[in-house]
């Protein structure tokens, strides 16, 4: 039995712990949830994220839901994953860090991609996503200025918060998002693309989603 297992969907912004798992080379298993099914709003699911959403964490303390706090948990389990502070504001500041991405970046995110459940109509659904990229432009600034000439977020050092901005930068850039302004960001992308874990990551949501089209259940991975 592993040590943990990681309820995922290929895409979703489960692929952040899935990318960190990797990283710390723990020991885990990952269980596909298949969202065209209704699975993760199902009792059997329920029971362990009630929230009805991806990413949940089954710890041998019990589940763990929302990536912030994951992120957290696992950067405490292993080394190297988010960078060790001596100060109160230096640890405030990396909570503000993750949730950027979590409270501000993935809302953005989901009415870019999935305006259909913010809004009915044709008008308005494209109305929700065009106001979302609007928002997003002013965001990605800062995430462009933040990363300035640095390899990582932290500067040298590789942390989650390099696969959170990764995840979202896939989104937005699937759903269309102009990336013109943001050569730093998409040069952060091409370097992660590069990472052993981010590979092994991917190919895992790869075979996810080879098994969600064999079920004829797979919506678009992007
Ligand atoms: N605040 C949560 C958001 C989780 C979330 O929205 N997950 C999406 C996938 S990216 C999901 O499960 N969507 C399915 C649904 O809401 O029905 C977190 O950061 O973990």
């Amino acid at each position: 039995m592993a040590e943990f297992t990681l309820f995922a969907a290929p895409g979703a912004c489960s692929r952040v712990p899935l990318i960190t798992l990797h990283q710390a080379n723990a020991d885990f298993q990952v269980k596909l949830v298949r969202f065209l099914k209704g699975e993760h709003k199902q009792p059997a699911y329920l029971v362990q994220n009630p929230k009805g959403k991806v990413p949940c964490l089954l710890t041998s303390d019990g589940p763990l839901t929302e990536n912030v706090a994951i992120a957290r948990y696992l950067a405490a389990r292993f080394d190297g994953l988010l960078p060790k502070t001596t100060t109160l504001i230096d640890d405030a500041r990396i909570t503000a860090d993750l949730a950027f991405c979590s409270a501000t970046l993935h809302p953005l995110v989901s009415r870019m991609r999935v305006p259909m459940f913010m809004a009915d109509g044709k008008e308005a659904i494209a109305s929700v996503k065009e106001k979302a990229i609007d928002a997003m432009h002013p965001m990605a600034t800062v995430v462009e200025a933040s990363l300035g000439d640095k390899k990582w977020w932290y500067g040298d050092t590789w942390s989650i918060m390099d696969a959170y901005i990764y995840w979202v930068w896939y989104r937005i850039t699937g759903g269309g998002f102009p990336t013109e302004a943001y050569p730093n960001w998409a040069a952060h992308s091409a370097r992660m693309a590069t990472r052993p874990a981010v590979q092994r990551a991917l190919d895992q949501e790869h075979e996810m989603q080879a098994r969600l089209e064999a079920e004829g259940l797979a919506p678009r991975m992007g």
